[in-house]
């Protein structure tokens, strides 16, 4: 189904828009391929990375960005610099989610977006792309398609991320998800993008993985998406494309929250707001 909204607008409103097909389904088999010997023998982690340098040097990231994919990110954010790249896994067998298992079944916001978050501009976007099939038992990336401000409601809507290898969705980091348990038997791998506009502080940009990939690549349109010399600067990037009407990923399931369990996200929800909008935070 195509919305009529603008990706853009997509990724305001509802948080969520599918990205599935941007990166066909044997490319992404044989990254699998390439990344199956930097996986191996991590079995025992509960999480295990293959970071941005392993993808340049490994022909994944050249393929990652193709131009359609450039043009993509550059009709959202026309300055976009990353600020994750990388692919990874989370155990399987596992009774909780594999991250922020501190918060109320899982949910939450990122927090570095929060302070800067617009509700009607989406500025801190990530891409999700499955290289492991995932079905709702299997750890599914899952997603409350509603504006943030004002927290969840118990046994509201619900986006699971499930599909096939090669299954991509492109998502707001300030809208609230999660990763449900990986209860399959399977180790959950996914490969994911983050990227923001360049005017905006990043902390990771600078990091060796970063830093490191450079050495692997030699294409300009690919080397200003990880030039740490672009933050705080607004210069447009060669890419730009139009953009695109979003292709909406609609709810499949309600969260499992219970009504105290919302009721305290909604109080640390509008209590950030209110400590930010007083500039204590
Ligand atoms: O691994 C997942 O499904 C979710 C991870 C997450 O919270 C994130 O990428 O921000
Ligand atoms: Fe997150």
């Amino acid at each position: 189904m195509t919305s009529t909204l603008t990706v853009t607008d997509l990724l305001a409103n509802e948080g969520i828009a599918d990205v599935t097909g941007l990166w066909p389904v044997d490319m992404v088999e044989d990254w699998n391929r390439r990344l199956d010997p930097i996986f191996a023998g991590t079995d025992g982690e509960r999480r295990s990375y293959a970071s941005a340098d392993a993808l340049a040097e490994t022909g994944i990231f050249a393929e990652l960005f193709s131009a359609p994919a450039r043009q993509l990110i550059a009709g959202i954010h026309p300055s976009a610099l990353l600020y994750h790249c990388h692919s990874y896994e989370i155990a399987a067998n596992q009774g909780r989610p594999h991250i922020h298992r501190d918060k109320p079944l899982g949910w939450h916001r990122d927090t570095e977006t929060i302070r800067s978050y617009t509700p009607d501009f989406p500025s801190f976007i990530s891409i999700f792309i499955l290289l492991s099939p995932v079905g709702a038992d299997d750890g599914a990336f899952e997603f409350y398609p509603h504006r943030p401000n004002n927290g969840m409601r118990a046994g509201g809507d619900a986006v699971q991320l499930v599909g096939p290898v090669g299954t991509a969705a492109m998502w707001n980091r300030s809208y609230f998800h999660r990763a449900s348990p990986n209860r399959g038997s399977v180790r959950r791998r996914v490969l994911k993008i983050s990227f923001q506009p360049a005017g905006l502080p990043n902390d990771r940009i600078g990091l060796p993985e970063f830093t490191d990939a450079r050495a692997h690549l030699s294409d300009p349109a690919l080397l200003a998406l990880i030039d740490a010399n672009r933050v705080g600067t607004t210069t447009p990037l060669t890419d730009r494309g139009d953009i695109p009407a979003g292709t909406p990923l609609p709810p499949t399931t309600k969260n499992e929250l219970s009504r105290t369990q919302a009721a305290y996200i909604r109080a640390q929800t509008v209590g950030f707001r209110a400590l930010a909008a007083a500039g204590v935070v």
